[in-house]
């Protein structure tokens, strides 16, 4: 057997996928897992006639690759990966290529970035979003890290990556941790759309008396539309689907307590350190949070009224309200993580161009929709732009829309249905957009029980009131 082109490492959904791509693009692969029946079961089932060799021990692996070496690790995140760079690393040569293609913690990345180049490795932390389909038909992959590696690994990535708008969705996008930054707000996005929609499907069905075929027309229309989206795509599909067992919908015989990995809660908490403004994103971590106490929502809803469902909606007008809604909370979702990776570009000197990274979401990517070719051009006529919604043509949505998606939340908060992400994405616009907010409150309590001074509207400095004295 001649040497490999690549290796990966790992062979769950991603792994097997990723190395059939590969092998898809002309390259020969060799494979290894840490459980040989995974990697036998592979062999067995997917890789018949094609270049894919199976190893089952890190040395056959790490002798079958032609030199440098070029490993792509699919690996559960955190421990798995370091437990596997420790027994790697000291199997590589100076100038091998090491790419941890899994959905790693920024900090996680940096520590074995520097790992790696302590043993002359050239590491790449890339974020890889399209989930089973993507990372077999073109995934969208975001790089960062070692530029050196990028030269080696890359032409294979940007092979193996869907095509969008521009070319490849595939670029290397700053050093350090930048790729897997960016991979972590792609997913907060993807949190904060994916709960939006979740919340336009709640009103559909509890306001408008909807079934799960009729909320798949509006879905599919919407698809046609600004709102065209990978996301807004599934959701269709979905709610057309039949359960076999029941006769109904299947999204109805499904639990309703979401489940979450970690992205999109670090996501938010690298928002609260920035001090950036991402408060959908966060609104969708805590309504998955809020689902997954099943039992007490169960015991509380006998507990605690709600309000009657009204009986006069008018249909075509709520459904027209609710697709302006759902437009504008995408729209914010995009405004906010652009902020975080403009804010965390800054911090951390990523040198991110933020043009660059909506274009390597236009396809493959889990956000992939029709939104992210202008939010690519607005980056581009405009680096620096400081909030998507100022550029046309989002600040048009704005005005077009602002009204629908006030409506609907009356909507839904006369009806006592939860909508976090629309609310947020409201508040954090109606907030972002109010030249005097009532913050001048918060100085003076703040320095009223703490003495922590206040600035004032009509001279510098910072001042103190004794606030009880007569
Ligand atoms: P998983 O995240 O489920 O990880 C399973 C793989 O990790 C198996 O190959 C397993 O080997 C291996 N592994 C573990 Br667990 N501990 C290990 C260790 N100590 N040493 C070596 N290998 C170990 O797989 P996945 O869903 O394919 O995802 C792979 C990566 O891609 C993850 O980081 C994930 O977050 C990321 N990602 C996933 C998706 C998706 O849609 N699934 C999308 C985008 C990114 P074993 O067979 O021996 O247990």
């Amino acid at each position: 057997m001649s040497a490999s082109d690549i290796g990966v490492i790992g062979l769950a959904v991603m792994g097997q996928n990723l190395a059939l791509n590969l092998e898809s693009r002309g390259y020969s692969v060799t494979v290894y897992n840490r459980t040989a029946e995974r990697t036998e079961a592979f062999a067995e089932s997917r890789t018949a006639g094609k270049r894919i060799h199976p190893t089952y021990d890190l040395e056959s692996f790490v002798a079958s690759l032609e030199t440098p070496r070029k490993i792509l690790m699919m690996v559960k995140a955190g421990e798995a990966t370091d437990a596997l760079m420790e027994q790697l690393l000291p199997l590589l040569d100076a100038g091998d290529v090491l790419v941890d293609g899994g959905n790693a913690h920024y900090a996680d990345t940096e520590r074995r970035l520097a790992q790696a180049h302590t043993c002359g490795i050239l590491y790449l932390g890339a974020g890889i979003s399209g989930g089973e389909a993507g990372a077999l038909h073109g995934p969208a992959i975001m790089a960062g890290g070692c530029r050196e590696a990028y030269i080696v690994v890359g032409p294979m990535l940007e092979a193996v990556a869907a095509q969008g708008v521009g070319g490849a969705c595939c670029a290397f996008l700053g050093p350090a941790s930048a790729g897997h930054y960016v991979k972590m707000v792609h997913n907060g996005i993807e949190y904060a759309i994916m709960q939006a929609l979740a919340e336009a499907y709640d009103l559909m069905r509890r306001v408008l008396g909807m079934s799960g075929q009729g909320a798949a027309e509006v879905f599919a229309e919407w698809n046609r539309g600004p709102l065209a989206s990978y996301l807004v795509e599934i959701t269709a599909s979905i709610l057309r689907y039949s359960d076999e067992e029941s006769g109904r919908p299947l999204v109805e015989m499904i639990l309703d307590t979401a489940a979450q990995k970690g992205t999109g809660k670090w996501s938010s908490q690298s928002a609260l350190d920035l001090g950036t403004p991402a408060p959908s994103i966060a609104a969708a971590v805590f309504a998955r949070i809020v689902s997954s106490l099943k039992g007490e929502r169960g015991e509380a809803e006998a507990l605690l009224p709600g309000p009657e469902p009204a009986a006069d909606v008018d249909r075509s007008e709520l459904l027209d309200a609710l697709r302006s809604a759902t437009l504008l909370a995408v729209v914010i979702a995009y405004a906010q993580g652009m902020r975080q990776l403009r804010d965390a570009s800054k911090e951390r000197g990523y040198g991110l161009d933020l043009s660059e990274v909506a274009r390597v979401w236009t396809a493959g990517c889990i956000i992939r929709s029709q939104l992210l070719t202008p939010i690519a051009e607005a980056f581009k006529a405009e680096p620096e732009l400081p909030y998507l919604l100022l550029a046309e043509p989002f600040r048009t949505m704005w005005i077009d829309h602002h009204q629908g998606l006030r409506r609907t939340l009356a909507r839904a908060h006369e009806a006592g249905i939860p909508v976090p992400v629309m609310s947020s994405s409201l508040n954090v616009a109606d907030a972002y957009r109010t030249a005097r907010l009532p913050a001048n409150l918060l100085q003076a309590q703040r320095d009223f029980f703490g003495a922590h001074t206040y600035r004032r509207v009509d001279r510098a400095g910072s001042f103190h009131t004794e606030w009880e004295s007569p």
